[in-house]
């Protein structure tokens, strides 16, 4: 994703009823990979008061972002929170050659953090099949209930619609969409037209998809609205110490 502009978004935006603390049910697809705001992302998701996350899908497939999340999730407090990884996994890690600036920061995360992780060091092998994970996640819920918060590519959005039943649920993948999420906010494209990395950047077929067909509400931040936001600044500045998301700031800029 390039921007999390999205969070502050859906976050500001719902109603609370008088002394209820409304927790949003919200489930995450990101590209924990090259940019550093899908860290930045997770950081305000795992800590906010309002946010109960059901589960984090990875839709780019590396080993390293798996386990940085596994760290992530752990250090955050939420090591129970089922994470999925697109598949095949790789061992690739992020290397800048568009400006050559930008450093890698998913594996650094990974490795330092590995004793808050649940999955142990170098094997991502025990996440979760993301569409095997929306299917349970999503048919454990109550109907029209949950927000999927894509700040990524939509591969794994595409193979959930296409998905057929199985033995969490015996709806296909588009009539548990329309019985169990609330709607779809999707961090991508550029409005009113334009050209957005998560749009074109990876299977644009697969947005295409998600884009034509799901069955939903679908609410769409562009490009535009991130554009200019730059993050991290003060967390990097006066954040603890020993934070992960603060020294995944540092390595990437
Ligand atoms: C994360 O790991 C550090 C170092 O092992 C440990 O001190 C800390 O308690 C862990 N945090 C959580 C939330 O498990
Ligand atoms: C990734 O690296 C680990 C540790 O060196 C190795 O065990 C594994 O086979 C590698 N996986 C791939 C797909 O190359
Ligand atoms: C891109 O997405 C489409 C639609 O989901 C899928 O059929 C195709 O296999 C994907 N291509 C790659 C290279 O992953
Ligand atoms: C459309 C698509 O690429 N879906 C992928 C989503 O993730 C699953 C699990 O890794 C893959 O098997 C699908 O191909």
């Amino acid at each position: 994703m390039h921007w999390s502009l999205i969070f502050f978004g859906f976050f500001a935006g719902w109603t609370l009823g008088a002394g209820h603390v409304h927790r949003k049910k919200i489930f995450i697809d990101t590209d924990l990979f090259s940019d550093v705001d899908d860290a930045g992302a997770l950081l305000l998701a795992l800590t906010h008061n309002r946010a109960d996350i059901l589960g984090i899908n990875i839709n780019y497939p590396a080993m390293y972002s798996g386990l940085a999340a596994s760290s992530l999730l752990g250090y955050y407090g939420h090591p129970d929170v089922p994470l999925g990884v697109k598949r095949p996994l790789s061992n690739d890690t992020y290397f800048d050659d568009y400006i050559f600036q930008n450093g890698e920061y998913v594996s650094k995360v990974a490795y330092h953090w590995r004793g808050n992780a649940s999955l142990p060091w170098q094997d991502a092998s025990g996440t979760w099949d993301p569409v095997e994970l929306y299917r349970k996640v999503l048919s454990e819920q109550d109907d029209h209930s949950v927000t999927i918060a894509s700040i990524g590519f939509l591969d794994n959005l595409s193979g959930l619609l296409s998905s057929s039943g199985d033995a969490y649920s015996k709806l296909s993948g588009k009539d548990l969409v329309t019985a169990k999420v609330r709607e779809l906010v999707v961090m991508g494209g550029s409005y009113p037209s334009g050209r957005e990395y998560n749009f074109f950047g990876y299977n644009a077929t697969a947005v295409a998809h998600v884009v034509n067909t799901w069955p939903g509400a679908m609410i769409f931040s562009g490009g535009e609205l991130g554009e200019r936001v730059m993050s991290g600044a003060r967390l990097t500045v006066e954040g603890p110490d020993e934070d992960p998301v603060r020294a995944a700031y540092q390595w990437y800029t």
